[in-house]
């Protein structure tokens, strides 16, 4: 009987699933997506892989509670796709790109929508100007919306000279000690801003490799007053539901001082710039051994934070794939906003930025942001799973086991099948990875695009 009812469930929810996908299809694939995914695809992976999910799910849902809200959390939570992360990076000393890699700016949304019919979780892509300079910005709205995309924070580019441009900034940008060259970078910034503004972005993510390269080179005070007015001019020009987020690097090679070096700095800049600027945190960008979720947690407290780019390291800011490093790392992150978020009555999927910003040297970087999406999921479902009241009992009792336990309940609880569900029910993929390898979906991408292509950006 068991068994019966539930090979009729199955069933049905397959009927469902397929009906799901095939109402869902315009929307979901378009072009280049439609040749490589077709419309059943995901609906047959779907109902190859559902009994052994349906298990798993029910085993997971018997062990916690709560289950619906958290998987409707999983649902709203959309991360950003950076436009420069498409394609293969590369170190300092040279890249080895693979093929099918996007050549244009439609092409990167393309790449992005394909992740987003897979997971249904990248609905959002965050653009590096001038590397993707979106030259018809209608067209390119229009495009995003096919595939259900959204403009997340536009990020300026004031580290690097740019082919023509009339100043150069080897000794800094916002910080420089000459004027014009600073006149130049606010320009460029307020340009960004127009850019996004033309897409729908709310927000310009601002990250400076401004600094010194040796002791004596500069004037510490006087580098950060300089940045702190340029930056107040490029706020002066956000439109009034914009956000400013000031991104803090403690290192760069060849660097002895960075102008925004920590999260002190940042959030000293964005107190003293106004309500709409915050502080952004790049989880590579810290100090080895740096306790980031100390430093989310007082950000949240001040509320400051802007969110976040997601990657994980070992030495430096290496951008590796979140998660494969440091996933104790990333949860206790989550613990710490959750509870934040919950005690200043934020919304979880949009009262912060999230961001992936990760470099592929040797993984396909589709695979890469997949596995990167599902490991912010993962963080973030299992810290949904930490009895918060128990947590604070035993925080006051001094009970430091407990306190570990609670943690480390949650932590080690597999929470796959909660995020794979959410997955489903909005018409993605039970497993994006292995569809995407099953239909060989780079294989497609090269057909059509060549196998030498390099994709602009890192
Ligand atoms: C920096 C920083 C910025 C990103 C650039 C490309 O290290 O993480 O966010 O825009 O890299
Ligand atoms: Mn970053
Ligand atoms: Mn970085």
């Amino acid at each position: 009987m068991k068994i019966l009812r539930g090979s009729f469930i199955f069933h049905f929810n397959c009927i469902k699933l397929k009906n799901k996908v095939f109402n869902n299809k315009k929307s979901l694939f378009k072009s280049i997506i439609q040749m490589i995914i077709n419309k059943n695809q995901i609906a047959d992976h779907n109902e190859q892989l559902y009994e052994k999910h349906k298990k798993r799910l029910n085993y997971i849902t018997s062990e916690i509670e709560g289950e619906r809200t958290i998987i409707q959390k999983l649902m709203d939570f959309q991360i950003a796709i950076p436009s420069w992360a498409l394609g293969t990076g590369g170190t300092r000393f040279g890249r080895f790109a693979g093929g099918g890699e996007p050549r244009s700016l439609e092409e990167k949304i393309e790449d992005v929508g394909l992740l987003h019919a897979l997971n249904r979780s990248s609905g959002a892509i965050s653009l590096h100007i001038p590397w993707d300079i979106p030259e018809n910005p209608q067209a390119i709205k229009a495009l995003a919306a096919q595939h259900d995309l959204l403009f997340d924070a536009v990020n300026s580019n004031t580290f690097q000279d740019q082919p023509n441009q009339a100043l150069s900034y080897k000794f800094g940008s916002l910080q420089h000690v000459d004027k014009a060259v600073r006149q130049q970078a606010i320009d460029h910034n307020i340009e960004v801003i127009k850019h996004g503004v033309d897409l729908g972005s709310k927000s310009i993510t601002v990250w400076l490799s401004d600094g010194s390269c040796f002791p004596g080179q500069l004037n510490f005070r006087k580098a950060f007053q300089r940045t702190l007015e340029s930056l107040q001019e490029i706020y002066a020009a956000l439109p009034s539901d914009w956000k400013m987020f000031v991104e803090y690097k403690a290192f760069e090679p060849n660097f002895y001082s960075m102008t925004v070096g920590d999260w002190g700095m940042s959030l000293l800049y964005a107190q003293k710039l106004g309500e709409k600027a915050y502080a952004l945190v790049d989880l590579g960008h810290h100090l080895p051994n740096a306790n980031i979720e100390q430093i989310v947690a007082l950000l949240m407290m001040e509320g400051k934070l802007a969110g976040f780019h997601f990657n994980d390291s070992k030495y430096g800011d290496d951008d590796l794939t979140v998660g494969s490093i440091n996933p104790y790392q990333l949860f206790l992150i989550f613990n710490e906003l959750v509870d934040g978020m919950d005690t200043r009555g934020m919304n979880h999927a949009t009262d912060l930025g999230w961001m992936i910003d990760a470099s592929h040297n040797v993984k396909d970087p589709l695979e890469d942001l997949l596995q990167s999406v599902e490991a912010i999921q993962q963080a973030y479902a299992k810290s949904l799973l930490v009895d918060r009241k128990s947590l604070t009992t035993a925080q006051n009792n001094n009970d430091v086991v407990r306190c570990q336990e609670i943690l480390q309940t949650a932590y080690q609880t597999d929470v796959r099948a909660l995020v794979a569900e959410a997955r489903l029910k909005m018409g993605g993929a039970l497993d994006p990875l292995s569809i995407f390898r099953g239909l060989d979906v780079r294989n497609g991408l090269i057909k059509e695009r060549g196998s030498k292509t390099v994709a602009t950006g890192l």
